[in-house]
């Protein structure tokens, strides 16, 4: 009778979430996002653990596949998770060195392959509270800091893949990378014969037992216990079908206002937003759909002691605004240690960033694509005002003769200043609307130069250069 009752109470409060969905339309979930361009990817578990290096080899690739690239036995890897305690987590600290990168939103791994929740879950005792040292929920206290601190949360969540609750699917990868055992051809032969899986563990529950018994109830703990969630950002659907998408994606009901991303299920659960990796888009791949480019500091998600191969503030603040001169999001990772720590490096990152985004940022924030494309010497955003139009050209390479020609703009130059130091530009408008921009002599930003060129009315979407 119990058991009715709420499923009825249930089935009403998600009818009613369902309607609300149906009354926000997209654009109005996507504001905030398009809005923000920028954000912050966390990948943590236990595999900082390891941090690289299993049983004394360094395993190749990146770090939170390490169980799957070393082929590691479910036992030996829950035993070494058991271990996990992140002493010196302080999310309030990661939230506030996010919104002080120029950040707005957080995107962190809940559940990665792997299968470790980094949240308190009834439907798998694989997770921090139940399993490991530790003993703690750390996505609560994270949800709390963002809404503290004005910071959008989001989930990502591997909802196919999954190393260590049976049932869940396994991608499979060779064990040729830097290891020595003759055993690599066995195990390769084993993985190819049983899907990927190379532990027979991983094998006693069907795929629809592991959705049904893990996804679908971890997603609504996810739904229903962290409060408002910005995005749900599902990972590799691979083994997936519509009927465990469908399930997944009716849950989206008890948040409204989610966003989430194309990886539920391709092709026919494309989401909000796609998801390029690793890489900023091509003028000619863009199709007018959102999209976001998510993106590592150094070589890998998940933390590795010995990856130090670290991309410079200024590869990142380029990137970030080849990404917004696109119409994109960045979404930039950074991968705690096991102890619950930013590595230094990319502290030292996010702080530079924030330093050129606190002058900067209104070149990126709430902009949209350059209507001339990509220029040779850098790229442009733009920003419609009350007043008209602001025009932010972002300068790559200093011209040598101090010039930046800007073709067919019909509308008249308002002002012009460097952001950098607020001065004031010198401009000359032809009678064909091409604009001149004078430069100064020096370039005074060696990370990325912005003039902002205030104009009257719209600007069209497209212009030829
Ligand atoms: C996936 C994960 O496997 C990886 O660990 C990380 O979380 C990343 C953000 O997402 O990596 C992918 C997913 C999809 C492709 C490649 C890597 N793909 O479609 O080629």
């Amino acid at each position: 009778m119990k058991r009715t009752i709420i499923a009825i109470l249930l089935t009403v409060f998600l009818g009613q979430s369902l309607l609300a969905q149906e009354m926000l339309t997209k654009d109005e979930r996507m504001a905030w996002w398009r809005e923000a361009r920028f954000g912050m990817f966390i990948h943590w578990g236990v595999y900082a653990i390891p941090a690289g290096t299993w049983n004394g080899r360094q395993i190749g690739n990146i770090g939170e596949w390490i169980m799957n690239r070393a082929k590691i036995p479910m036992m030996d890897y829950q035993n070494m998770a058991k271990e996990f305690n992140p002493v010196k987590y302080d999310p309030e600290a990661w939230v506030k060195m996010a919104k002080d990168a120029g950040m707005k939103y957080i995107v962190i791994t809940s559940k990665h392959h792997d299968g470790f929740a980094l949240f308190d879950s009834e439907a798998s005792k694989f997770n921090v509270v139940d399993h490991t040292v530790y003993g703690k929920d750390l996505l609560k206290p994270l949800a709390e800091a963002c809404k503290k601190h004005g910071i959008k949360l989001g989930f990502y969540y591997s909802q196919a893949q999954d190393w260590n609750n049976p049932g869940g699917t396994a991608i499979r990868r060779l064990t040729k990378e830097g290891w020595p055992n003759p055993d690599s051809v066995i195990i390769d032969a084993y993985t190819k014969e049983h899907k990927g899986h190379w532990d027979w563990r991983q094998e006693t529950k069907t795929f629809e037992q592991y959705i049904d018994d893990v996804a679908v109830p971890q997603v609504r703990e996810l739904l229903t216990n962290y409060g408002d969630l910005a995005v749900l950002w599902w990972d590799t659907p691979s083994g997936m079908t519509d009927e465990a998408a469908e399930k997944l994606q009716a849950l989206l009901a008890l948040q409204p206002a989610i966003i989430t991303n194309d990886r539920l299920k391709r092709p026919n659960f494309p989401g909000d937003h796609k998801t390029p990796e690793q890489r900023i888009p091509n003028l000619a791949d863009l199709d007018g759909s959102d999209w976001e480019t998510c993106m590592t500091m150094n070589g890998t998600w998940g933390y590795k002691s010995y990856d130090k191969n670290y991309k410079t503030p200024r590869t990142l603040i380029r990137n970030l605004v080849d990404i917004a001169s696109k119409g994109g999001n960045f979404l930039l990772n950074v991968g705690p240690t096991a102890e619950g720590e930013f590595p230094a490096e990319s502290i030292e990152i996010l702080e530079a960033m924030g330093k050129w985004m606190k002058i900067n940022g209104e070149s990126v924030y709430g902009t949209k694509a350059s209507p001339w494309g990509l220029f040779p010497w850098g790229r442009c955003t733009r920003k419609e005002t009350k007043n008209g139009t602001s025009l932010y050209f972002s300068l790559y390479e200093w011209p040598a003769d101090g010039k930046l020609v800007i073709p067919g703009l019909s509308a008249r130059v308002v002002s012009a200043r460097l952001l950098a130091d607020g001065s004031k530009i010198k401009t000359t408008t032809a009678k064909n609307g091409t604009i001149t921009i004078t430069l100064p002599q020096n370039d005074p930003d060696p990370l990325l130069t912005v003039i902002r060129v205030d104009v009257r009315g719209k600007v069209a979407d497209k212009i030829a250069q």
